[in-house]
């Protein structure tokens, strides 16, 4: 007797520690056990049964919500369908239509679109019961509004992953194509539960290699697994592939030769995965090879690899993130003045993608000038999804405010179009449409290296789906299905996530100050950084602080940057009174005795918001402590841990860069600001080999 009930207890407990145990893995997809009193298979599938349709059906009895009951996939032409007479009409290809309806007398949840909009419903009903909605009466309608929902990788072949903080790459080259890691498809299930619906496999500092047969075959296993989950896979291309792989002599773009070999190259990717998606290109940007190595340009270079996935339906997505050493322009200019005069050039399947602001991926950026710039070109935005410049994984920052700011940016072109109506394709009708995300995915249990970096995944594609989600919603969303629907546990972690972006920009880089970090791992401050060898590697040349004052001057008495704004905006980023405070020194520089908007100086006003980055901080953590009882251990304790680094962090970045700015202004701190820690030689001293992400 005794030792039964002690097995019975043993195995309680077992049962109760593993109802609990959360390691991060099933990311925003937690679905409960089945209960006894749940439908045993809630789906019917009418019609063909595609692998599409079966992968939807396979995540809805994997889920088996409960209360549900029974639920129908069926096409928008079935037959059962079009009696009902459903508003079907404008799902276009991804939209779905979920609604409680009666078939045969039969009460059941429709799920209804394409083969596509079907899974799309599928994951979108999934998502509405997690959130706490009745199981019955359901009325889920929706359309992407971008047509090509991308992850960018920039994992290496060797599995490193640049700017990659959640361990290695998950693509396991070496045992690919052979070995089918099942995660490969979890990976897939997460992406088409938001509607991602293609991925670019490798870094765009691309090897040639990937092009190789043996490589090939390894993209198209990959590109077999993602196809029933709607995701088509995009290979990032050298440009110098004809001369390296091919042993041609040139790789211009102009030469008959090199654009034979790109179309021959072509139908061999074709002929392994015949649902390609086409190339990502980095030319002539940071040491890349590109047309402009051959006097040609950026629209030779893309319209001759457009010209060669062009048959089989393929598109290029060319980067537009190019400076050069060698111009002594502003570098947040140069990519505007090279690719605005190709506006009207590009081939029509040709899609140039555009960094989220002029410089890179900073916490905050004003929105790129190419936006609305270039109307007869489609253009997408590139968000870096994975924290570069924001605290790696351990920081917390919730990136859906940033993605958020530049999507919802009136232009002021054309009216007052934002920027999501360039990137959608409505404002100037092209028929193309795409938004990229740097990936921060890699092979750690949790996929992102922290709890809360999910939700940047997750996030990002949401936004892909509908640019006009609030960035609180969003959050609320994925809480909920990440830790639970505990109202207080909602209203805290939800209050977190929206103010972290906001703490990072503020003890790192408050008032428009951008890329002050220290070199290479980009972790840690370095405003002082002055000695790389290109210029506008250096901190100093983006903060131009001395004496006097301190800003990047971008107006007419500068480098004049502002006239690639639309008019109506130029002239408000012209004066420091009309420039967004949160933008000042993007534009201007500034006298440390400027007054702001509120009476205080800007020193003073500086100082503020590096105070009010560490107490965020320190506010972000009390706000985890109450949370302790809500959340699974393993959890908990993570994100506990990682939040005291930042503490520490945010700390560092403070009194360093405070450090530096008063031993040039040589100013007082305001009355109630603590002095740094240290001087400011043992902040330039203090040295960070091996970091994660960084290319050796
Ligand atoms: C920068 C990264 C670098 C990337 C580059 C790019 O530091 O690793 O290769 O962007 O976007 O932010 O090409």
């Amino acid at each position: 007797m005794r030792t039964g009930r002690w097995y019975l207890g043993l195995s309680l407990l077992a049962c109760a520690t593993a109802a609990q145990a959360e390691d991060g893995y099933r990311l925003w997809m937690r679905y409960a056990p089945a209960t006894a009193s749940q439908t045993a298979d809630p789906v019917t599938v009418r019609g063909e049964q595609t692998p599409m349709l079966a992968a939807a059906a396979a995540e809805l009895r994997r889920a088996n919500p409960a209360g549900l009951g029974p639920v129908m996939l069926a096409h928008a032409n079935d037959p059962a369908v079009t009696a009902l007479r459903l508003p079907v009409a404008t799902l276009g290809d991804e939209g779905y239509l979920v609604r409680s309806v009666t078939i045969d007398g039969r009460p059941v949840t429709l799920v209804t679109g394409t083969d596509r909009g079907i899974l799309y419903g599928t994951f979108a009903l999934l998502r509405h019961l997690a959130t706490g909605a009745a199981p019955t009466r359901i009325d889920l309608t929706s359309r992407p509004r971008v047509g090509l929902r991308m992850l960018n990788h920039w994992d290496n072949l060797d599995g490193v992953v640049e700017r990659g903080y959640a361990g290695r790459s998950l693509w396991d080259w070496w045992t690919l194509p052979d070995y089918r890691d099942p995660r490969y498809t979890d990976y897939a299930r997460a992406n088409a539960s938001l509607g991602i619906n293609g991925t670019v496999l490798n870094n765009v500092n691309a090897k040639v290699e990937s092009l190789t047969p043996r490589y090939i075959a390894k993209a198209a296993a990959l590109a077999d697994i993602f196809r029933p989950y709607g995701i088509k896979v995009y290979l990032s291309a050298r440009f110098s592939a004809p001369v390296e792989l091919g042993g041609l002599k040139t790789a211009n773009p102009k030469d008959p030769a090199v654009a034979a070999w790109w179309a021959a190259k072509s139908d061999e990717i074709y002929r392994a995965i015949p649902d390609f998606g086409g190339f990502l290109v980095k030319a002539n940007s940071e040491g890349q090879p590109g047309p402009r190595d051959y006097g040609a340009s950026h629209a030779d270079g893309a319209n001759m690899l457009a010209a060669a996935v062009r048959p089989h339906g393929g598109i290029v997505l060319w980067r537009a993130f190019v400076y050069a050493d060698t111009d002594p322009n502003d570098r947040a200019k140069q990519a505007y003045d090279e690719f605005k005069p190709l506006d009207g050039q590009f081939a029509k399947n040709v899609i140039v993608q555009v960094k989220n602001g002029a410089l890179d991926f900073q916490p905050r950026e004003p929105f790129h000038p190419l936006f609305g710039a270039m109307p007869r070109t489609p253009i997408a935005p590139e968000f870096q999804i994975t924290k570069e410049y924001l605290g790696f994984a351990t920081h917390l920052a919730y990136l859906a405010p940033l993605f958020s700011e530049t999507l919802t940016a009136d232009t002021h072109t054309r009216g007052h179009a934002r920027v999501s109506q360039v990137i959608d394709g409505s404002l100037d009708r092209h028929r193309l449409s795409a938004i990229a995300g740097v990936a921060n995915i890699g092979d750690s249990r949790d996929w992102t290296g922290s709890s809360f970096n999910q939700a940047n995944w997750y996030a990002y594609g949401r936004l892909a789906w509908d640019p006009s989600l609030t960035p609180q919603a969003i959050a609320r969303e994925w809480a909920m299905q990440t830790f639970g629907t505990d109202p207080k546990l909602l209203d805290t972690v939800v209050a977190m996530m929206m103010a972290s972006r906001e703490a990072v920009v503020d003890y790192t880089g408050p008032l428009g100050l951008a890329h002050l970090m220290a070199t290479g791992h980009h972790y840690g401050p370095g405003p002082w950084v002055a000695d790389l060898k290109r210029p506008e590697w250096n901190p100093v040349y983006y903060h131009r602080a001395d004496a006097a004052g301190i800003g990047f001057d971008r107006t007419k008495t500068g480098s004049k940057a502002v006239a690639q704004y639309a008019p109506g905006l130029a002239k408000l980023y012209a004066d420091p009174k009309t420039t967004p405070e949160n933008e000042l020194l993007w534009f201007h520089h500034l006298p440390w005795t400027y007054r702001m908007a509120s009476g205080a100086t800007l020193w003073d006003t500086l100082v503020q918001h590096y105070d009010r980055g560490v107490a965020t901080v320190d506010t972000l953590r009390t706000q985890w402590q109450q949370t302790k009882p809500l959340v699974d251990p393993e959890r908990w304790q993570k994100t506990d841990e990682f939040l005291a680094v930042q503490a520490r962090e945010a700390r560092w970045w403070r009194d360093a860069s405070l450090s530096y700015w008063m031993s040039l202004n040589n100013l007082p701190l305001p009355a109630g600001s603590p002095p740094p820690a240290h001087d400011l030689a043992w902040y330039k001293a203090q040295t960070f080999p091996y970091p994660p992400g960084n290319p050796q």
